[in-house]
């Protein structure tokens, strides 16, 4: 694996000491790693721990081994923070309206919010007098794959809040897609296809509807069913649908692009909750990726929506899909990286169900019994919710009603169902508190590596200085030995993540400066071009067109091109703001003062701004990231005549 990190050779070397090694070497960074672990067997154990919090904490100025990649639920962005320092580095607005950086009001972030909206959305938006949706419930964030492997193209994630998929560019992460899903209500688990690369993005609906949803049917729960969508990914359109019986819950997909899985609880499909809990068993439905592609291709779909949707409902079509009961509300399913083992966590059992995906041929090839490709099904704890996995056959699997993770190992599972005699379990440790996602480095991958284990807890309780009745999340980081979790980090985080990947920096490696052709601002060219203006040059241009005008300026620290412009008041007015400096980290901005615009320009990037002109007077205007020892200086008027008559 290359890196690319100025000290990555050392910090690589430091990483791989043994914790004792770290320990004795401990408090004068990385360099010290390249003596190895020879000098390091004798350490007690209580300068391991200090060791290991050196470890965690990278000297200032140096660089961390992976990128965290966050959900951050209900904020609606994405996240990204530097593991194992956990320092929170950036963070990504998708479905959610940032101050900061104008996302949900520069004609840029407007196009990406509302080019992929279903025409019912956009009606329903425009009643409201709005345009785009200003929250979004963000759960799962996950990579694309090449063979298995994280290829730092793009990054995927959901919005359950308003039913939609969302893509950010790894270049420069930056959300580039944003897609209404039709049909479906409120896409909770979503994964990217493995293999042979992502060419779908899987998206659970987790609502249970009626088909066509316009109110014809209503109160009428036994005609209502739930849709399973994949997208193409690299064009972010849905490809097709399965209906299913039952709500969709988590999703996830093997290592040879046969198969993917949705956990599904109220299998009932009853509506309040004694209903949903009657049955003992839900169960986990079984795609059949290349039965759906034929069957699509050979017309047995019907078309809702513009989708071609399957029937997968359970009893219908057995070609499509399989379901394997499963105790009563499964949640997380999540693959292993020997490719072989699935594991489906209980939640409301104390189980954990693996099942081998090598066994799935035989339920649609020979109608087997579902329940045999059943493997294993230890008995955990409390509240098994998510699992993840180290690489050497070790799983991880939180339990929300215990508070702790329980390390065990996936082979031994499979003997003690068999009847031998071992016990799988090999550690549990207490987090705090409650538990819901976990991940370890690149766990979900070919690439899975045994180093750092994220709890992600859904409390903090009385952990740290109380800030009202509103509590932060808490999460907990640790090292992970041969069979122990020492914790390196517990932190507070704001509402509420959901869900991580850790992504080794080899693997992600974004610009610093935009190319000046990025797409990004496509429709900005389009119309300078059109308006006669030089978009890459010093401009200074102010374009009329009945009440519409349309302003062009460029920044240069510590100045826009621009010292004022002249509008008449309620003209529509489109500020575009050229960044030309070209140096690492110049970033300008442009806030409109009273007029509720703000917008970032990052170095070589181009944003653009429609306003209406307010009242008659004096308005300044002035650049809001902080990029210059004459920051405060670079500003400029917006002088607002009286519309005359
Ligand atoms: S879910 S706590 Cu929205 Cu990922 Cu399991
Ligand atoms: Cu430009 Cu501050």
């Amino acid at each position: 694996m290359s890196d690319n990190g100025n000290n990555g050779l050392s910090r690589r070397g430091f990483m791989g000491a043994t914790a004792t090694g770290a320990a004795l070497l401990g408090g004068a960074g990385g360099r010290l790693g390249l003596m190895g672990g020879a000098a390091a067997i004798t350490a007690t154990s209580a300068a391991s721990a200090a060791a290991e919090t050196a470890h965690a904490t990278p000297a200032p100025g140096e660089l961390d081994e992976y990128y965290g990649f966050w959900s951050s639920g209900q904020t609606g962005e994405m996240r990204i923070l530097g593991v194992p320092s956990m320092r929170e580095l950036m963070r990504v607005p998708v479905f959610n309206r940032c101050s900061a950086t104008g996302w949900g009001q520069t004609n840029e972030s407007l196009k990406v919010l509302t080019e992929g909206m279903l025409p019912q959305t956009k009606e329903y938006l425009a009643a409201q007098g709005k345009t785009v949706h200003d929250n979004g419930d963000l759960h799962h964030v996950h990579m694309s794959f090449t063979e298995g492997r994280y290829d730092g193209r793009f990054l995927f994630m959901n919005d359950k809040a308003n039913t939609r998929v969302a893509r950010v560019r790894c270049d420069v992460m930056k959300c580039d897609r944003i897609i209404d899903i039709p049909n479906a209500k409120a896409i909770h688990g979503m994964r990217p296809q493995r293999w042979p690369r992502t060419d779908y993005v899987f998206a659970n609906g987790e609502d249970e509807v009626p088909m066509v949803n316009d109110g014809s049917v209503l109160d009428d729960p036994d005609k209502y069913v739930n849709f399973y969508t994949a997208i193409n990914a690299d064009e972010m359109t849905v490809a097709w649908q399965v209906m299913v019986s039952g709500n969709l819950d988590n999703t996830d997909c093997d290592y040879d692009g046969k198969y993917a899985f949705s956990t599904s609880y109220n299998s009932e499909m009853g509506i309040n909750l004694a209903e949903m809990m009657e049955s003992e068993m839900d169960h986990v439905v079984v795609f059949n990726i290349k039965e759906i592609e034929k069957g699509i291709a050979e017309g047995d779909v019907q078309v809702l929506n513009g989708v071609p949707v399957i029937d997968g409902r359970k009893g219908q079509n057995k070609k499509y899909t399989r379901y394997i009961p499963i105790p009563n509300s499964p949640h997380g399913i999540n693959m292993a990286p020997d490719r072989i083992h699935l594991c489906v966590a209980g939640k409301l059992s104390p189980t954990v169900s693996v099942i081998d995906v090598r066994k799935l041929d035989a339920l649609f090839e020979e109608d087997a019994e579902p329940r045999s490709a059943v493997v294993a099904e230890p008995e955990l704890g409390l509240g098994p919710l998510h699992t993840c996995y180290d690489g050497r056959g070790n799983a991880f699997t939180t339990l929300f009603l215990d508070s702790q993770v329980v390390m065990w190992n996936i082979e031994k599972a499979v003997a003690a169902y068999n009847g031998e005699a071992v016990d799988p379990i090999i550690t549990k440790k207490d987090v705090h508190y409650q538990p819901g996602h976990n991940s370890t480095c690149e766990g979900e991958t070919l690439d899975a590596t045994a180093k750092y284990y994220l709890s992600m807890n859904k409390f903090s309780k009385d952990r740290f200085l109380n800030v009202g009745p509103l509590k932060p999340e808490n999460e907990q980081l640790f090292a992970i030995d041969d069979d122990d979790l020492t914790l390196l980090h517990d932190g507070p985080t704001f509402a509420e993540p959901h869900d991580s990947i850790l992504v080794h920096r080899s693997k992600v490696n974004p610009r610093s400066v935009w190319d000046r052709n990025d797409p990004m601002w496509a429709d900005a060219r389009a119309q300078a071009e059109a308006d006669g203006v030089d978009l890459d040059d010093w401009q200074e241009e102010v374009i009329r067109d009945g009440n519409k005008v349309r302003v062009y300026m460029s920044s240069n620290a510590p100045a826009f091109s621009m010292e004022s412009f002249t509008v008449t008041e309620g003209d529509e007015v489109t500020v575009h703001v050229t960044n030309l400096d070209d140096i690492d980290d110049l970033t300008h901005g442009f806030c409109l003062n009273n007029h509720g615009v703000a917008m970032e320009v990052a170095p070589q990037a181009t944003a653009s701004v429609t306003f209406t002109a307010a009242k008659p007077g004096v308005y300044w205007y002035y650049c809001q990231w902080f990029c210059h020892a004459l920051h405060m200086e670079m500003r400029g008027r917006m002088l607002v005549e009286p519309r005359a008559g």
